[in-house]
């Protein structure tokens, strides 16, 4: 209670220093350093909205030659939405992480018949995806788009999934063990101690096929219907 006097008291003392403080700079000053302040507030707010409302954005990546490009212009000739195209070149890929703050859903699309010589370098990349801090903060959706499905010889969804699964986990063994070092993977995949599986992601992995060649991409329409607000 005496505690609390004496509190008050400081308090009170503050208070008449910081007046007669004020006093004695010229009311213009005043006014302006009002003015400042209300201003960075209101744009600090509005950046924050318009970072919200951007947030309609579906990103393609993938590996080079997996037929993003493709898929692009078969979905622009559908509803409008903010699709963009990241090339799977390696040095183009830091584009990659200017659109993931936008991102609604990202659409990792994999060459569904020559998927068994590109296994591990996509999924290096998709370990890349799903361990960025951007895409796990904010449970960015990913859907692995299995594409050229119109060719016989295509592997399905079913087993490019499995195959990706034990590559991220032979993955997650070596880069955990140079990690101390690392800095670019942010989070870990997964649950240690047992087998690598999408389902222990932190956003929502599924998988589904298409053929940009024939424009076959109800799944990834489904996908972008499902996530992205009109
Ligand atoms: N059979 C078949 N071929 C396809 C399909 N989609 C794309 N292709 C072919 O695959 C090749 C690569 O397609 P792109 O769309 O350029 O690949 P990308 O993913 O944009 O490649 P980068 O821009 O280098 O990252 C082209 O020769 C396409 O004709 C498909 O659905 N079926
Ligand atoms: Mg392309």
């Amino acid at each position: 209670m005496e505690q609390l006097e004496q509190w008050k008291e400081q308090l009170l003392h503050w208070w008449s220093l910081l007046e007669e403080q004020l006093r004695q700079v010229p009311p213009v000053q005043l006014y302006a350093a009002a003015a400042v302040l209300v201003f960075t507030t209101l744009l600090l707010l509005s950046l924050r909205l318009l970072k919200r409302a951007k947030s309609n954005t579906i990103v393609l990546t993938g590996l080079s030659g997996a037929g993003k490009t493709v898929l692009f212009y078969q979905k622009r000739k559908t509803k409008p939405v903010h699709v963009v195209d990241v090339p799977g070149h390696s040095r183009l890929r830091p584009k990659l992480d200017e659109y993931l703050p936008q991102a609604a859903g990202i659409v990792f699309v994999v060459d569904a018949l020559d998927f068994l010589p590109n296994c591990r370098s996509a999924s290096e990349y998709l370990y890349d995806i799903l361990t960025k801090g951007s895409v796990v903060k904010k449970k960015i959706p990913l859907l692995i788009l299995c594409n050229k499905t119109d060719k016989v010889t295509a592997h399905t969804k079913e087993f490019i999934r499995r195959q990706m699964e034990k590559e991220i986990d032979k993955l997650r063994a070596s880069r955990s063990a140079v990690s101390d070092a690392d800095i670019t993977n942010e989070f870990s995949l997964g649950v240690p101690g047992e087998p690598f599986s999408f389902t222990q992601c932190y956003n929502k992995v599924t998988t589904a096929d298409a053929s940009g060649l024939t424009g076959e991409i109800s799944q990834l329409e489904q996908f972008i219907r499902e996530y992205v607000k009109p």
